[in-house]
């Protein structure tokens, strides 16, 4: 035994001087050569032999793989020329790497380490703290709802008009309502997309009624328990009224309660509707919460960005609470009240957006309702419900200001603690060239049965270009980043962002080119229409898509950002 240990210190001694002179290795055993090696498991004897001499944390005896040699040096277990910032030795931690610029931050696997490529793996190749910046992979796929091309002006084809998009949490397919375009009519359509949005899907036609062709921004769509949706619709046939339904997707027709078919949903006390528009729909339990405006300055489809700031004929923000009733055969949504509840003004027709909040701590379940107020800024209301009635119980929750126009606006919720939940806010600031999409980030605490919103980022300018519009966002679980997807004058653009605000990469990704590289053709993305929901290891932007000019609106097309 003596004699070996004596063996082997003459060997680490020759070896030592090896390192040095580069001279010749000499047979330990009969499986291994000394100092051969076929990994670092081969090189462990030199090690407990150092530990006994001279023992360095920092350093180590491991397999060179081009060499096949057991070399002495920094330590850099997955040989990719990087060691550690630090080692624990003796429960101290022990400083290797001081230079931040040369820390493996993961040692043990030779595709991460500071300053390799970002690879698309959902890890964080480069060690600077975030997973694939710059690196998912950008993919489209045609989710064409109509079957045949049809053209603008002829009269007699089938187009989508406005879309709206909602994701059933059971079953994860995604809801996709709109209006069509027929014969000079329009009529409500929907159909299902698969949960991932990979595949085509057809189309059924919602047996509600017949509303003529106006505005966009006329339809909203929102889960309910069951494969059931809730379908809000503006039809302007007649008055025009805002028309809600249960949309059962097994048996792909809206049922409408007839007098609230024939009315609409009730306005102000003794006022008129007027004219409504750009609904939002969101539903919890059994409650129905339907967000519109009543806008009477004239021709809405008239009025541009920033103008009613400008010309002070604001919208009103009116809500509704339904509920849902019935059998599976029968189902109808009941108006809770006599009349709507006015939430405020609206210098923006781009329409007040929904989101239903769940419990967090003591606050009880309720819904932020966000529009762009009378000073252009965006207002978020919490409202619940308060017996048959809805309720403001935090106005103005949050509220941005930006000193000029904001429009567009999206809301999506983040990453969900015990007591505290993310949301996420985009919108549209600006109007023209200088519109650019912006996104904060505030997370909703418990506040003694109230919500508190605390700043983690505002004002953050998602895109750089000029002419941001119709922004979308989508929080991934797996990820914990953000997506905001958007239009610019090049097509639809996309930026990652992480939960504590940070973007990822210099430049956002271009999901959809507006000029089709392989033949030319333009196309365009059409507002209102775009929704990002996470999917797989990664997100999913769906959008309406004028797929070249002359032709009608009948194309939803996929881009896919991720991994896969
Ligand atoms: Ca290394
Ligand atoms: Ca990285
Ligand atoms: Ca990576």
């Amino acid at each position: 035994m003596r004699a070996r240990v004596a063996d082997r210190s003459s060997l680490l001694a020759c070896l030592l001087a090896c390192q040095l002179t580069g001279c010749s290795l000499v047979k330990l055993s009969d499986e291994i050569v000394q100092g051969h090696c076929r990994n670092d498991a081969d090189c462990a004897e030199l090690n407990q032999q150092q530990a006994q001499d001279d023992f360095d944390p920092c350093q180590r005896w491991q397999c060179n793989d081009d060499e096949k040699l057991c070399r002495y040096g920094a330590l850099d277990a997955d040989g990719d020329g990087q060691s550690p910032a630090a080692v624990m030795n003796d429960g101290k931690s022990v400083t290797c790497q001081r230079d931040p610029l040369k820390q493996d931050c993961a040692d043990d696997d030779a595709d991460i380490g500071a300053g390799l490529p970002e690879l698309c793996d959902e890890q964080d190749n480069d060690c600077d703290g975030l997973a694939d910046e710059g690196a998912l992979e950008s993919s489209t796929t045609g989710a064409v709802v109509f079957g045949k091309p049809t053209r603008a002006g002829a009269g007699d084809g089938e187009a989508a008009s406005d879309a709206a998009y909602a994701r059933d949490p059971m079953s994860g397919e995604i809801a996709l309502a709109y209006g069509v375009l027929q014969s000079g009519s329009t009529r409500p359509g929907a159909t299902l997309l698969d949960p991932e949005l990979s595949a085509s899907t057809s189309t059924s036609t919602l047996a509600v009624e017949h509303v003529t062709p106006a505005l966009g921004q006329h339809v909203a769509v929102a889960p309910l328990p069951g494969s059931r949706f809730a379908y809000a619709l503006v039809t302007t046939s007649g008055a025009p009224r805002v028309v809600v339904g249960v949309w059962n997707t097994n048996a792909t027709q809206v049922l409408v309660q007839p007098e609230l078919a024939e009315q609409g949903l009730a306005c102000l006390p003794g006022e008129e509707c007027r004219d409504v528009l750009a609904p939002a729909v969101a539903a919890q339990s059994r409650d129905v919460l339907v967000a519109y405006l009543r806008f009477d300055g004239g021709d809405p489809a008239g009025v541009g960005c920033g103008q009613l700031r400008e010309e002070d004929k604001p919208a009103d923000v009116l809500a509704n609470l339904l509920l849902q009733r019935g059998t599976s055969s029968d189902e109808r949504l009941q108006e809770q009240s006599s009349s709507a509840l006015r939430l405020g003004s609206s210098s923006d027709l781009t329409g007040p957006v929904l989101l239903a909040l769940p419990p967090i701590g003591a606050a009880p379940q309720s819904w932020l309702v966000a529009y762009a107020d009378q000073d252009g800024g965006v207002v978020i209301d919490r409202v619940q419900r308060n017996g048959m009635a809805l309720e403001v119980v935090q106005p103005a929750l949050i509220r941005l200001t930006g000193g000029t126009q904001s429009s567009a606006i999206a809301l999506a919720l983040g990453e969900t603690g015990e007591d505290e939940l993310q949301l996420g806010i985009v919108y549209q600031r600006g109007c023209g060239s200088a519109a650019r999409v912006v996104l904060a980030l505030r997370s909703l605490v418990d506040d003694g049965g109230k919500l508190a919103a605390e700043l983690v980022i505002d004002g953050l300018q998602v895109g750089g270009a000029s002419n941001e519009t119709n922004p979308a966002l989508g929080y991934s679980a797996a990820r914990d980043t953000w997506l905001v997807s958007y239009r610019d004058l090049t097509g639809l653009r996309a930026r990652v962002v992480g939960a504590d605000g940070t973007v990822h990469a210099q430049q956002p990704y271009s999901l959809i080119e507006r000029v089709k590289p392989e033949d030319g053709a333009e196309v365009d993305i059409l507002p209102p229409s775009m929704a990002v929901f996470d999917v797989g290891s990664g997100f999913a932007t769906v959008a309406h898509v004028l797929r070249a000019a002359n032709e009608a609106p009948r194309a939803f097309e996929t881009a896919h950002l991720s991994c896969e």
